[in-house]
């Protein structure tokens, strides 16, 4: 197996411990073809003059279950390494974050994910018993209505009414796909405030960019972030980054998987602790 980035490093001296989801066998294969990919990205950023993993040393453990996220995450955090995960469903999020307490969540998507239930032939629904609330247009919403969480949104240019009320109610911190075009200094600053001093973790929907830089998602809404736009709010999260995530690619694309493999680099690169957690 072409192990995620790097075979550089063993399980026991690595700070992050990679590993993707598997849901069949198409979804191996696509993890497969983005471990061969990222060997392709270069981790010297020429803009910062910095290697973006030089803090970070990855292992690759492999597949798991959507069903073993929740145990797998408190096994890495338990040995103070950092879980970074490549799932094609964005409810694998909601199962890493019932891994973590006392952590506030950074999410790039073009969706809120706060439906209460949704139908839809492409909706992949993960749960054996067909449950029609736990999807990947469900699971924020499963996650809020649970929790006490402070949540930022970021990218967001599709969603209903009434997900606009849940985010009001749960005093969820939000910006829209235009709201960061037209002024992204703002979307920085409040970003900066809200990661501040905080663990973070970062979910990564791929459908947060444009689907002309990133075609290969479940759902093409137009409008979507740049790349500079997405590395510009990268960069301003400040505080603990304790885990990532990167979601909804929906199938084999050399495209997508070059940006996909691009944004993991570019967040890995707001790793600045190694083991002194
Ligand atoms: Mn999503």
């Amino acid at each position: 197996m072409t192990r995620f980035f790097t075979d550089l490093f063993n399980e026991e001296e690595a700070n992050v411990i990679f590993f993707g989801i598997k849901i069949n066998k198409k979804s191996e294969q696509l993890l497969d073809s983005l471990r061969k990919t990222s060997w392709f990205v270069e981790c010297f950023d020429v803009d910062s003059g910095k290697n973006l993993l030089e803090n970070v040393k990855i292992y690759d453990i492999g597949n798991v279950n959507q069903n073993e996220i929740t145990t797998k995450i408190k096994e890495i955090t338990g040995r103070k390494k950092i879980p970074l995960m490549i799932s094609q469903t964005h409810l694998s999020t909601l199962y890493a974050m019932k891994a973590f307490e006392g952590v506030s969540l950074i999410v790039f998507d073009a969706h809120c994910d706060l439906k209460n239930k949704y139908v839809d032939e492409k909706v992949v629904v993960m749960d054996d018993r067909d449950d029609k609330t736990m999807n990947c247009v469900t699971w924020l919403r499963r996650l809020v209505e649970n929790r006490n969480l402070k949540v930022c949104l970021l990218g967001i240019r599709s969603c209903d009414e009434d997900e606009v009320e849940v985010m009001k109610n749960k005093k969820i911190l939000w910006f829209t796909s235009n709201q960061i075009k037209s002024d992204i200094r703002r979307a920085k600053d409040v970003l900066r405030k809200f990661s501040e001093g905080e663990k973070i973790y970062l979910s990564i929907d791929v459908d947060c960019f444009d689907p002309s830089i990133a075609p290969a998602v479940h759902y093409l809404e137009p409008n979507g972030l740049s790349f500079r736009e997405f590395d510009e709010l990268t960069e301003a999260i400040k505080g603990e980054i304790v885990g990532i995530d990167l979601n909804s690619i929906a199938c084999s694309n050399e495209q997508s998987e070059f940006v996909a493999t691009k944004a993991i680099l570019k967040a890995l690169g707001k790793i600045t602790l190694v083991d002194n957690k």
